[in-house]
């Protein structure tokens, strides 16, 4: 097999050269569709042009469940490797300039060296995360019991300081934001006291609120359910915002798409608090059950859509600190972490697209109508819309493949990493 590095822009080229007459003919064509609608197709693919996400560093591994995990081939060892894999997915799609790191599971002694292999593979960081939900190695306090909430003020000191480090490794890195998720809560009714639990949550949070540069926010990350199954401190939006008002202005709420009982309206929430002002940003992912991580759009892609229609709704409208952080966190237990999160930044990328090419007059009018069936209608006719012309010049228009997935294949990459990174067989549970 002849490789290919799939970060070469001339490989890129070339790959591109065999779909190019069939992207212009397409992209002409749904550009004159639009055009009778008044739109301007390259408006619009300049704008998604210039849409990001975030690659979660732990998504470029293979994931697994409790039940257990089957390791892929040539699956990068440190996060040095990850920022490779990452660099790859940006060179196809243009979309994933930056990473969003998790501590310890990324932790080095020489994060300079680590923000200097990023800017050298044009990469940058999003928020970093950090990681009460698991005792390290020569932990002193257990977080068996909690961690921020933990009913002993040692452990929360603990898990306070923890958060301090990575906002000090972010800082180095370039970072600008830390996402605090916490599985803290109860198993069983009785086990802990709701309200006092929240208030030793909102004490250790303000500790590390008072740690963050001037120019950072904190994203709180709801949950419903896991590891806790009765209750969990931060639950929901509700505990959420209200924990974001209470810190203060540089804190937000963070919205994990599978962090919702199945049937949520989650544009919703996300409608509420773009109105609150405390839309921090997203963990995009998608599932049908509980918090399965599947790659985003893979089972609700018009719920992905409704999501993408608020936030455009809030962008025309100019919602005043609207300025959300784009992040993908998904598991990907079979399929090449690479080819999931290069087709997911897309899927964003075309719910965005969609959300672009509503016919905004026409929907207001007919919702000032009260013309129900026409304001659906005319909502909807976004969604179907082959916006894939669109998304295709927005990734040649920064260098990268108009069909990602092929090009990556037909480069042997991943066999090539199976080469130089001989496998660390652990086949234990666990997302990572
Ligand atoms: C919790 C979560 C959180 C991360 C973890 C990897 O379910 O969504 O954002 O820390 O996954
Ligand atoms: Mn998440």
């Amino acid at each position: 097999m002849v490789y290919a590095d799939p970060r070469d822009a001339n490989y890129i080229a070339s790959a591109n050269k065999a779909h190019a007459a069939a992207l212009a003919a397409d992209y002409t064509a749904l550009g004159v569709q639009l055009q009778r609608r008044g739109i301007a197709i390259d408006d619009i693919t300049r704008a998604v042009a210039g849409f990001r996400v975030a690659i979660p560093s732990w998504g470029v591994g293979t994931g697994g469940t409790r039940f257990g995990r089957f390791p892929g081939k040539g699956e990068p060892r440190n996060v040095f490797e990850k920022l490779e894999d990452c660099a790859v997915i940006h060179r196809l799609t243009g979309a994933t300039p930056t990473v969003s790191l998790h501590l310890p599971w990324d932790r080095t002694d020489d994060f300079v060296a680590l923000r200097e292999h990023a800017a050298g593979l044009g990469l940058g960081f999003d928020a970093m995360n950090s990681n009460t939900f698991q005792d390290q190695p020569g932990q002193p306090l257990s977080y068996k019991f909690g961690s921020l909430t933990h009913t002993d003020p040692a452990v929360r000191a603990q898990a306070v300081a923890h958060n301090i480090d990575c906002i000090k490794a972010g800082a180095i890195l370039g970072s600008r934001a830390l996402t605090v998720w916490i599985g803290d809560g109860a198993n069983f009714p009785g086990q802990s006291h709701l309200g006092k639990a929240f208030e030793r949550y909102l004490e250790s949070a303000a500790t590390i609120y008072k740690a963050l540069p001037a120019d950072w926010r904190m994203f709180i990350e709801h949950k419903m359910y896991e590891p806790a199954f009765y209750a969990t401190v931060i639950q929901d939006w509700g505990s959420s915002l209200m924990a974001a008002q209470t810190l203060g202005p540089k804190a937000f709420c963070l919205v994990d798409l599978g962090h919702h009982a199945p049937n949520v309206n989650i544009e919703m929430i996300v409608a509420r608090l773009i109105h609150a002002q405390r839309l921090g940003g997203f963990h995009f992912n998608d599932s049908k059950y509980g918090d399965d991580d599947l790659d985003a759009g893979s089972i609700e892609p018009f719920r992905l859509f409704l999501v993408f229609n608020e936030l455009v709704e809030a962008e025309l409208a100019k919602a005043p600190n609207f300025n959300p952080a784009h992040m993908l966190d998904q598991s990907h237990n079979v399929t090449d972490p690479i080819e999931s999160l290069m087709t997911s930044a897309i899927e964003l990328q075309r719910a965005y697209a969609q959300a672009l090419i509503v016919e905004r007059t026409r929907l207001a009018e007919f919702r000032a109508a009260n013309d129900v069936l026409m304001s659906a209608q005319t909502l909807k006719r976004g969604f179907t819309t082959d916006v894939s012309p669109i998304l295709a010049q927005a990734r040649v228009s920064k260098g990268g493949a108009i069909d990602p997935v092929t090009t990556y294949r037909a480069s042997g990459y991943r066999e090539r990493c199976a080469q130089s990174r001989p496998s660390k067989q652990s086949l234990g549970g666990g997302i990572v």
